[in-house]
């Protein structure tokens, strides 16, 4: 049970999740700053303020990476943070932060990977449309040769956008995710600028940080009807997946939105915009959880709806059924549809209730599992011919899970939020082995 060699492993975190430092050295405020202060929105009306203090404490979780035997780190930069209002006036003090990491990083021996968007729009921009305005392509435009100009000669790898599909559907369809929008034409605006906004930055990116590659992040979904209505619901198969996956990989791999959704992009895309999406990137970056279930929808914007998984799955805390048999055809998915693109595992976890022990351990048994049966699919994958090369566990820290505040954590390491003492879980140890023998022991 040998992965590859040269196998990448890695280890991913998003900035608003962990960093907090908010009212710190200048950051703007972001989308979700104001969702978080929204009542009623985000579990137990907790925010990002202070979450893991990553912003004070970064030098700690690097040396916890390296102890964790990482050669790669996937972090986030905050828009606001750098250009507090989005567009023109920079805030030096938020790009030095980032310079820190990535010099810490790579005096750790690791690779930075920085992702220019994990879901952090400055607020000033939604109040001007944000993701639905087309003028956000020319702000990240301009965000990307900022940060590039002054990362790029270190940056191993750049990721645009971090599920640009979480962002569209969550964030302006289903309200569940900031900016909260619940209009179905919004969304698919917004997803098409998404695109038009990662081709653009994959040219300036090309242009200005010539050595480096590129990549995006996209949540891969396998869909799969209830067993009772498998004959009913398998029709509605190809349009999840294609609403999922093919929005936004379709126009990079293939030039163009899959042919079920031609007619709802139409009045949004302009002449020349697929070409500009259509650049070839390096890599794409999988993230995956759970298998996804769905049923029939009679009366909503898509013919289908999530369903929840068969009660013989086991699930982690965020009721996510436990399947790696989907991770393995997720990746097969790629594969398939993409004409075996490299792809880097960007993340893959699970929630669980960790409770510490009477000497403050955290015996994560069941996160241990998950991750065996993961990785298990994962080499499947490999030996099926999937051209799968890293893989980078979610997260290195527990931390603050959007919508779903701090009460599900995903670490590796244990937070304790009121002394921000950290403790490395058995899975921490657990994944150390993993890459220390670059195979799944004990099997
Ligand atoms: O915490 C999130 C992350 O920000 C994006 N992908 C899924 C994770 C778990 O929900």
């Amino acid at each position: 049970m040998r992965f590859p060699e040269n196998f990448l492993w890695g280890v991913s975190t998003s900035s608003y999740q962990i960093e907090g430092g908010a009212p710190d050295d200048g950051r703007g405020r972001s989308i979700w700053d104001t969702y978080c202060a929204t009542p009623g929105k985000v579990a137990n009306g907790d925010t990002g303020e202070v979450a893991c203090d990553h912003y004070h404490r970064y030098p700690e979780d690097l040396d916890l990476m390296r102890e964790l035997g990482a050669k790669v780190y996937r972090f986030s930069i905050m828009w606001p943070r750098v250009l507090p209002e989005g567009v023109g006036r920079i805030n030096d003090k938020g790009l030095d932060f980032y310079e820190r990491i990535v010099d810490g990083v790579l005096e750790r021996g690791m690779r930075a990977w920085p992702c220019l968007y994990h879901w952090d729009l400055p607020q000033a921009l939604q109040d001007r449309g944000g993701w639905t305005n087309r003028d956000i392509a020319s702000w990240f435009t301009d965000y990307t040769a900022l940060i590039a100009r002054r990362l790029g000669d270190r940056v191993e790898n750049w990721v645009t956008f971090n599920e640009p599909s979480v962002s569209a559907w969550v964030g302006h369809e289903e309200g569940r995710h900031a900016p909260g929008l619940t209009d179905p034409r919004a969304a698919v605006r917004a997803a098409h600028h998404l695109n038009l906004a990662h081709g653009r930055a994959v040219a300036v990116l090309r242009e200005l940080s010539p050595r480096a590659g590129v990549g995006t992040v996209i949540p891969i979904h396998k869909a799969r009807p209830l067993p009772q209505f498998q004959e009913r619901d398998a029709h509605l198969v190809p349009l999840f997946e294609d609403k999922w996956n093919g929005v936004f990989l379709d126009p990079i791999y293939h030039g163009r939105y899959p042919a079920s959704l031609e007619a709802r992009f139409a009045e949004h895309v302009r002449d020349g915009d697929l070409a500009e999406i259509h650049r070839p990137i390096d890599f794409v970056g999988v993230n995956q959880y759970f298998p996804s279930y769905i049923q029939q929808c009679a009366n909503g914007a898509w013919p289908f709806q999530h369903a929840d998984p068969p009660l013989y799955f086991r699930r982690t805390e965020m009721n996510w059924a436990i399947d790696g048999h989907a991770f393995y055809e997720a990746l097969m998915f790629v594969k398939a549809r993409y004409g075996n693109p490299p792809v880097h595992v960007t993340e893959n976890g699970g929630a669980f209730i960790d409770v510490a022990g009477a000497d403050g351990r955290v015996d994560d048994q069941d996160r241990i599992a998950y991750y065996r049966e993961y990785l298990i699919g994962l080499q499947r994958a490999i030996s099926e011919g999937a051209d799968v090369r890293g893989f980078m566990p979610w997260s290195l820290l527990d931390n603050f899970e959007w919508a779903r505040g701090y009460a599900k954590r995903f670490g590796l390491v244990h937070v304790d939020y009121q002394t921000q003492k950290r403790t490395p879980k058995a899975s921490f140890h657990f994944m150390r082995k993993v890459i220390a023998e670059n195979a799944l022991p004990g099997i």
